[in-house]
């Protein structure tokens, strides 16, 4: 019998793991938000918790998105917008995101995802009708942000689960908290 050794990133063997592994996610995923709509009754509500549960995530992501990526402190939310949109989909989701429709201030702008690995195999019923699916992935950046001293608003105005083309999400900087400097300089 041939040595078991481990697969290497590039091998098929390894390729395959990482396609059950995304659908494992996305299933596991579908089953929280079933349960929740269970649980919670109220569409409105199971949108909270998503959005929730994603701030709580993001919070954390943060750290590994940081230590991973090596980059450095971003210069303004544009760059920083540059830099969610470009490495932290690719790095957490597998897929890149695409910054439009700016405002004229540099505040607000759009991530549209041509893909989304949330929604494979998803269809709503129509009593889900005001479900915001994806809302894990709103709080995510937002509490990502949050952690990096920018206070924003993420909100979906279009998302393909209720019939639009594309799914686009709107980040708002409401606030730069500066950063305090933690030791007093004499
Ligand atoms: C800075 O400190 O200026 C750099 C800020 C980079 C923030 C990056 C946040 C990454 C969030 C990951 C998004 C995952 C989406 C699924």
């Amino acid at each position: 019998m041939a040595p078991l050794t481990a697969p290497k990133s590039g091998d098929a063997l390894f390729a395959s793991v990482d396609r059950v592994n995304a659908e494992l996610f996305t299933l596991t995923y579908g089953a929280i938000v079933r349960q929740l709509l269970t649980d919670l009754e109220e569409v409105e509500e199971v949108n909270k918790q998503l959005d929730q549960m994603g701030y709580n995530i993001g919070t954390r992501l943060v750290d590994e998105f940081l230590a991973k990526s090596n980059v450095s402190r971003c210069v303004d939310f544009k760059e920083t917008a540059d830099v969610i949109a470009k490495l932290g989909f690719k790095m957490f989701l597998g897929v890149t995101a695409t910054v439009t429709n700016w405002d004229a201030e540099g505040t607000s702008c759009s991530f549209v995802l041509e893909d989304n690995p949330l929604v494979d195999f998803v269809e709503l019923p129509d009593t889900c009708q005001g479900l915001h699916y994806c809302n894990v992935l709103s709080g995510v950046i937002r509490g990502a942000l949050e952690m990096v001293s920018m206070k924003t608003e993420v909100t979906w105005v279009r998302d393909m689960l209720r019939g639009d083309d594309t799914y686009e999400m709107r980040v708002k900087l409401i606030k730069q908290v500066p950063e305090e400097y933690p030791y007093k300089d004499d």
